[in-house]
């Protein structure tokens, strides 16, 4: 019988996909960028995360939206969230960014502030891991 050759498995680290996932958890207005209200996106590289849809989420000071989206960090240890105001005139208004490093994972429910000097939000998130 001939011997098997077996076939080196190179890895490449290039490929490698983190396993990493953030879970928004819920968005508090404090104080909106607006005088009664926003309509607020939160957008990740460019793209739309919450809520889906064409419209924003009408915030007002006080509310409290819950989100429940997971995001894949990808290929990226971390992942840059966004928060912005839509506006019907002109381009929307960015309220402020969190930076998520997958580093986060398994210490349960962080709070991170979205601030400018006229508005206010608390996001709340984890970050786990996928595990198959
Ligand atoms: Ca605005
Ligand atoms: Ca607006």
């Amino acid at each position: 019988m001939a011997a098997m050759m077996m076939t080196p498995y190179r890895l490449n680290m290039e490929t490698v996909m983190s396993n990493g996932v953030l879970r928004i958890e819920s968005l508090r207005c404090i104080k909106p960028s607006e005088e009664i209200s926003d309509e607020v996106v939160l957008k990740r590289d460019g793209r739309r995360v919450w809520p889906g849809g064409d419209d924003g989420m009408q915030m007002t000071s006080g509310t409290e939206a819950q989100i429940g989206h997971d995001i894949l960090f990808g290929n990226s240890p971390e992942a840059v969230i966004v928060l912005f105001d839509q506006d019907d005139l002109g381009s929307d208004d960015n309220l402020g960014t969190v930076i998520v490093n997958e580093n986060e994972a398994g210490i349960g429910l962080r709070t991170a502030e979205i601030t400018t000097p006229g508005s206010r939000y608390t996001l709340t998130y984890r970050v786990g891991r996928i595990q198959f």
